[in-house]
């Protein structure tokens, strides 16, 4: 609270999306929704606001996903530009600009930036060996190099980042590095870049954030002072690479910016774009207080790196805070753009329509704030029919419907107040304070609880006073309660706008209340007695099973998709010769019968016709089978398999099955049918 009172306005930045690719639920939790709930939450008080964002279009991801598409680099980039801002609009993210880092001011921006600090001699210049791949004739980023993984011994970690362990790399660490697109061996190979000398910033920066910043959220500060304790290097600030803002340096041909050199540059072109004339106000003014809202892979980079550019250059304003959020995973698996381990938000509104505020009210109920979370569609489901629709839902309809059933859809007087009236109004003016108190401190997921707690209060007061059993001897008192009803839908409008805009503003028409103003929250007199509300409509639908059902069956499929993809045969056993094999007989015979071993979920008994008089097969298949489907088959066996009990059963012989890609048993027969006990050679 204190904190904003010095400041005039906020500038709020959100983490620029690669246009690599659509973005999915973690995007949105991480960072989007957290940010637009701020910028709503300040606009709604009436003070000045930015929110600026825009599309990532350099570095390595986009180029190589033209190289998978077979485009070129500004088609994905076109594409995944516009898909990315339409999503964003769609789920009502209330940017006040949403450019691109292709943009002719942004590239200019970014270029004077790096040649400004390069004049004023901020950066040093080194020659260094990178690796180099001698076929394709080109240097390799970090990106673009895999190998196996010093930590996890993953096969194919990234240069700059493990995915399957989540550490931070540098390429010199991989195990075996070869390029990510050729599958080329690398070379090392002398080139000159220009650093930036973090380790000049160090004592800096620690004095900046460890002492002055104590109030960062604790996983920030943490990884900050973690970085910090280490000691910063300096870091190049330009690549070998034929997709980016040229270095503006002569001699410099064939090198362009780092994509995290000129990407937050972005904030700030991005900022020009849209006011020409006084973007300075936001970025030089120090009356104005920046944000910097990202996902926790990002904190290095806008705690330590950005703060040191923007050190450097002199002119500008500090991140004042950088609430950056931990991970967002999927039914128990981190999302994965590469392995479609996602819910890609065009997707959900294609599939699930109109229900952007139900999964922003689950992603912010679910957010990732301290600590990794988990989204998974039961936990949606429950919460849409659970909270939505049984607690907000359900309050706003029967105080609408109650209302015209009673009052011909006007707003009552209210008449003298009970002393249960009284601590309803006193609890429901705590809400504004608690919602207001969570939000100055970035607690988005405990904001919106309290904002649902005023729906509880409603639905309580109602249970309490029964209106509609006093309808028949006390209208007066039933005014009282409907007007008190009505406030508190009112207020539900206003408290519920950061956080689900569509409802509100859905609530706003049918209580016929104009524009949301968060300075009359907690007020009962938001409407007033006689003024006529519309007809009542349901807020929020439930969700049926087969909404559900549907998702996790995508999900089951993307899994298996994946298995299957990434399936490597195991390895060949040692070799044998044809005496060793002859040793096992196998056979051919036919299932007679096939039933479950009592009290042993994973087995089968076979009754097998093997053409010599029968005999008992015991098979622990039963998870992939129901006995039925195997009656009447002809199946491989081993003959001479030594006899030995299972579960009480002797089995006299082993039934042959094969193992897929997702571990399932598959029983092996011949192509045509064989009399049983025919030999197999
Ligand atoms: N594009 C990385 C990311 O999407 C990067 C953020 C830039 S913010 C200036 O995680
Ligand atoms: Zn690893």
């Amino acid at each position: 609270m204190s904190e904003q009172k010095k400041f005039k306005r906020t500038l709020v930045t959100t983490a620029l999306p690669y246009a690599n690719g659509p973005v999915h639920i973690g995007h949105l939790a991480g960072v989007y929704v957290p940010a637009d709930i701020y910028a709503r939450y300040l606009r709604l008080k009436g003070q000045e606001v930015l929110l600026v964002g825009g599309s990532d279009e350099h570095g390595v991801p986009v180029t190589i996903r033209a190289r998978k598409e077979g485009c070129t680099v500004q088609d994905v980039v076109d594409r995944y530009h516009n898909l990315i801002k339409k999503s964003f609009e769609d789920f009502g993210i209330s940017f006040d600009v949403y450019s691109r880092t292709t943009s002719e001011t942004h590239k200019k921006h970014a270029s004077d930036f790096f040649k400004k600090l390069n004049d004023e001699g901020k950066f040093i210049e080194l020659e260094s060996e990178q690796y180099y791949d001698e076929e394709a004739k080109e240097f390799l980023t970090d990106r673009n190099i895999r190998g196996e993984c010093p930590r996890c011994h993953a096969a194919d970690a990234y240069g700059d980042q493990c995915e399957k362990c989540g550490s931070t790399l540098s390429p010199d660490e991989l195990i075996n590095p070869y390029n990510a697109v050729t599958g080329n061996k690398l070379v090392k190979r002398s080139t000159k870049h220009w650093y930036l000398p973090l380790d000049q910033y160090q004592g800096w920066l620690e004095q900046w954030i460890l002492n002055e910043h104590k109030e960062w959220r604790s996983n920030v500060y943490g990884q900050c002072k973690s970085w910090l304790d280490t000691g910063l290097k300096p870091r190049a600030v330009t690549r070998d690479l034929n997709w980016g803002i040229p270095v503006p340096v002569e001699g410099a041909e064939g090198k362009v910016l780092y994509v995290w050199f000129d990407a937050p540059i972005g904030y700030i072109s991005n900022t020009k774009e849209l006011l020409p004339d006084t973007w300075e106000t936001w970025w030089k003014d120090p009356e104005t207080r920046m944000l910097h809202f990202i996902g926790k892979d990002n904190i290095v980079f806008h705690c330590i790196v950005f703060p040191a550019m923007l050190k450097a250059h002199g002119e500008y304003n500090l991140p004042d805070n950088v609430p950056s959020n931990e991970f967002l995973n999927l039914e128990g698996d981190k999302i994965s753009t590469s392995r479609n381990w996602a819910v890609w938000l065009h997707e959900y509104l294609e599939q699930i329509p109109n229900k952007q505020d139900v999964l922003r009210y689950v992603l912010t109920a679910n957010a990732p704030e301290t600590k990794d979370n988990d989204f998974t569609w039961k936990d949606y489901q429950a919460r849409n029919n659970n909270e939505l629709v049984a607690i907000y839902g359900n309050f706003v309809n029967r105080a609408t419907v109650l209302t015209h059933k009673y009052f011909e859809g006007k707003v009552p007087e209210r008449h003298e107040l009970t002393e249960g009236d009284k601590q309803t109004l006193a609890e429901f003016a705590e809400v504004r304070k608690q919602v207001e108190a969570l939000l100055d401190v970035f607690r988005f997921r405990d904001a919106q609880k309290e904002a649902m707690n005023l729906a509880r209060i409603g639905n309580k007061y109602l249970a309490d006073n029964e209106p509609w059993k006093l309808a028949k001897t006390d209208m007066s008192r039933v005014e009282t309660i409907m007007n008190i009803c009505l406030q508190i839908a009112a207020n539900l409008a206003i408290v519920f706008e950061p956080f689900l805009p569509f409802s509100s503003a859905k609530l706003r028409k049918m209580l016929a209340m104009g524009d949301a103003d968060w300075n009359i929250l907690g007020s009962i007199d938001i409407l007033p007695a006689g003024h006529a509300i519309e007809k009542p409509e349901l807020l929020f639908d439930k969700i049926e099973d087969d909404v559900i059902e549907a998702q996790m069956k995508r999900l089951e499929d993307i899994k298996k998709a994946n298995e299957a993809e990434n399936y490597k045969p195991e390895p060949v056993a040692a070799e044998v010769d044809f005496e060793t094999f002859e040793k096992v007989d196998i056979r051919v015979g036919k299932v007679l019968d096939c039933q479950k071993v009592p009290k042993a979920d994973k087995l089968l008994q076979f009754k097998i016709d093997d053409g010599m008089g029968g005999r008992t097969i015991v098979s622990g298949i039963a998870k992939y089978y129901n006995p039925e489907e195997l009656i009447g088959k002809e199946v491989l066996f081993i003959a001479n398999f030594a006899p030995r009990k299972l579960k009480g059963v002797e089995s006299q012989g082993m039934i042959l099955s094969a193992v897929d890609a997702d571990g399932k048993l598959v029983v092996c027969g011949p192509t045509a049918t064989v009399k049983p006990g025919s030999k197999v050679s």
